[in-house]
């Protein structure tokens, strides 16, 4: 902790003011029913990801259950996982997104 003078020889302690925001993953989840190109583009669209990077991950996921599409800041991350959710949502998919402290 820091230490200051302030006036008259009063000394006050006072704590570290900020704090580094944790980083999040934001992990994509297999399923049996969600087409292989509506989460190669939702990778696309949400994540900003290459064709090929999508394709990559899609597949990872696929075969292992989990990827990560990405890290981000807590609120970032949150907001990714509402957009992929809902988009899937108005298209009648089945697809999972999640959250984990990276
Ligand atoms: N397993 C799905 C299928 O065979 C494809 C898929 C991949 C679904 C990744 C979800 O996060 C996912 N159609």
């Amino acid at each position: 902790d820091g230490v200051e003078e302030i006036e008259r020889g009063v000394v006050t302690r006072t704590r570290p003011r900020t704090r580094k925001p944790s980083n999040y993953k934001v992990l994509m989840l297999n399923d049996d029913y969600t087409p292989m190109e509506f989460v190669v583009l939702c990778l696309q669209q949400f994540f900003s990801m290459s064709i090929e990077d999508a394709t990559r991950v899609m597949l990872q996921v696929h075969q292992q259950g989990v990827g990560v599409c990405g890290v981000f800041t807590y609120e970032v991350a949150e907001t990714k996982v509402t957009q992929v959710t809902d988009f899937a949502r108005e298209n009648q998919h089945p697809l999972q997104c999640t959250l984990e402290k990276a």
